[in-house]
């Protein structure tokens, strides 16, 4: 097992994609030292460069070996740490559990678009799109079905913390931030991940940052 991890991300405030495996390696209490990178700026795009992989974040580095895109990163450190059960032990649930990530990871455009990740502001008011509340409704269901047939051991969404969990984080931090209020099961889900210490932490380091990106302020 290696000790000698570096995840390079960008801003805590901002970056929602580098979220996901730095709140799992903390969950898990996995060692690794953060390279931060500050997003959007005239130098951005070559500071990530320099790390001879992708040209966004984030990037997990284990020796020699680069993993960028957040997902890819969950699989690898689902791989080298198997004692932390990456995806659910059952292969039905594991299959959901896959789609649901993937759909996360390659869906809810309007939702990210309009709401981008802000974690230490609140804005109240926001008028939302169509687009963007059928993205909300989605997950509200996908939340809901997630929980009512394989969370019978937790509070998670397939029971036991898993890597679905760290990719909708930053999804729930949208929710704080735009004032998106989900009822019954999926509203108890929201409350789990805000509760989590990993996301605590993300979130009191995000009020920390100084760095304001205007283009995502809305
Ligand atoms: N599919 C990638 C997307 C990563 C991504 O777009 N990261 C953004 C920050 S949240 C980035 O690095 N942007 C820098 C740029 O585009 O210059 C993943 O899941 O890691």
């Amino acid at each position: 097992m290696s000790n000698d991890y570096q995840l390079v991300i960008g801003n805590k405030n901002y970056s929602s994609w580098s979220m996901r495996p730095w709140v799992w390696m903390r969950h898990h209490d996995i060692a690794f030292e953060t390279i931060m990178v500050s997003l959007y700026t005239s130098t951005t795009r070559q500071e990530i460069s320099k790390f001879g992989c992708g040209t966004t974040v984030p990037i997990l580095i284990d020796g020699d070996i680069r993993v960028w895109d957040s997902l890819a990163i969950l699989e690898y450190l689902a791989e080298q740490h198997p004692e932390y059960n990456g995806w659910p032990l059952d292969s039905t649930a594991r299959a959901v559990a896959r789609s649901v990530s993937a759909e996360m990871h390659s869906g809810f455009a309007a939702l990210r678009s309009s709401l981008p990740m802000n974690c230490r502001r609140t804005i109240k008011g926001l008028k939302l799109s169509e687009a963007v509340r059928q993205d909300i409704d989605r997950i509200a269901k996908l939340f809901t079905d997630c929980r009512q047939r394989y969370s019978h051991d937790g509070d998670w969404l397939f029971g036991n913390y898993s890597i679905v969990d760290a990719m909708f984080a930053p999804v729930v931090m949208r929710f704080n931030t735009y004032g998106v209020v989900l009822d019954g099961e999926p509203g108890r889900y929201l409350e789990t991940v805000n509760s989590q210490s990993a996301v605590r932490e993300w979130i009191e380091d995000s009020r920390l940052e100084k760095e304001v990106i205007e283009s995502v302020e809305l």
